[in-house]
């Protein structure tokens, strides 16, 4: 995976190096890689290869490192530590944070003009599976939501509505292009999607418990911030209990969409697991 994303980047020193180094400090930081492996797993329950799979798999490291970078700004959630090390803006400033996400992002869709193309999804659908992600509708639709939430009294309906975009929506379209990228069927990206959709809000609500339970150095992110920015969250809303069982009950319903693959998509199951178990 590493090795793959070195390559499709533009090396450090390429000129101006600042920008080409920010990009390559938050990518290569230490960052779980859950989202390219699920590209990864579900090409495998596909029938397709990891070769086959890597360039789509990079796209959405790319994506979600830009994310991260632009959530962090002071603009933001304001941030000064990510994947165990300072943010970018600490290291760099603010306006090459900002142009690091940028370019990430850019470079998302670069990778994809260097991808295959598969008879059911050529380059004009896997670019729309992108943007849709990314855009207005979801990912950024829902930190405007996270963003104007802070310090409201959100119903558990509301909180869905925000975890479904800021998280579910790159989780479901990592699995997506997995699938696509072994020209899965109608029926198998169905499978694909329910299965992206329960795993990335039981992601989030985990995401949610671990801010509470465990430190800043095992996250590897300031730990806390939820109750200090006062955002409604699964444990505050329900307990931390409740919030569990919740976890428990998406992944029980992720494992489920997984029936069609009749056992081939073992990958998929250890990740769910995976995910429900983590610590950081
Ligand atoms: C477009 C600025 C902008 C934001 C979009 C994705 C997002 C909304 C913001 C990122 C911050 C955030 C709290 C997202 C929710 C998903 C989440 C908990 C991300 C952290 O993912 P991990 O744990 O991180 O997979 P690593 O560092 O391991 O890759």
């Amino acid at each position: 995976m590493n090795r793959a994303l070195g390559r499709f980047l533009p090396p450090a020193r390429t000129r101006p190096a600042t920008i080409h180094q920010a990009m390559r400090y938050s990518l290569f930081a230490g960052g779980k890689r859950i989202r390219p492996i699920l590209t990864l797993a579900a090409a495998e329950a596909c029938g397709g290869t990891t070769a086959g799979a890597m360039p789509l798999a990079c796209v959405v490291e790319c994506i979600h490192t830009y994310s991260l970078i632009h959530d962090d700004l002071p603009a933001m959630d304001n941030d000064d530590f990510r994947r165990g090390r300072a943010t970018s803006h600490k290291v760099y400033s603010e306006g090459i944070a900002v142009l690091a996400g940028d370019a990430l992002l850019t470079q998302a869709f670069e990778i994809v003009a260097q991808a295959k193309g598969w008879p059911r999804y050529p380059h004009t659908a896997l670019i729309r599976e992108i943007t849709e992600t990314a855009g207005s509708l979801k990912l950024i639709a829902g930190q405007v939501a996270d963003l104007e939430g802070e310090g409201e009294n959100l119903s558990i309906a509301q909180l869905r509505y925000i975890h479904e975009r800021k998280t579910s929506a790159l989780l479901a379209c990592s699995v997506r292009l997995g699938g696509m990228s072994a020209n899965c069927t109608v029926r198998q990206l169905k499978a694909l999607t329910d299965f992206g959709y329960n795993v990335g809000l039981a992601f989030q609500v985990i995401d949610d418990i671990l801010d509470v339970t465990q430190t800043t150095e095992e996250l590897g992110k300031t730990a806390g911030k939820d109750q200090a920015a006062a955002k409604a969250t699964y444990p505050a809303i329900v307990g931390l209990e409740k919030s569990g069982k919740i976890a428990k009950k998406l992944t029980d319903k992720a494992f489920a969409a997984l029936k069609p693959f009749a056992g081939k998509a073992t990958a998929l199951e250890a990740m769910a697991e995976y995910l429900l178990k983590r610590s950081n």
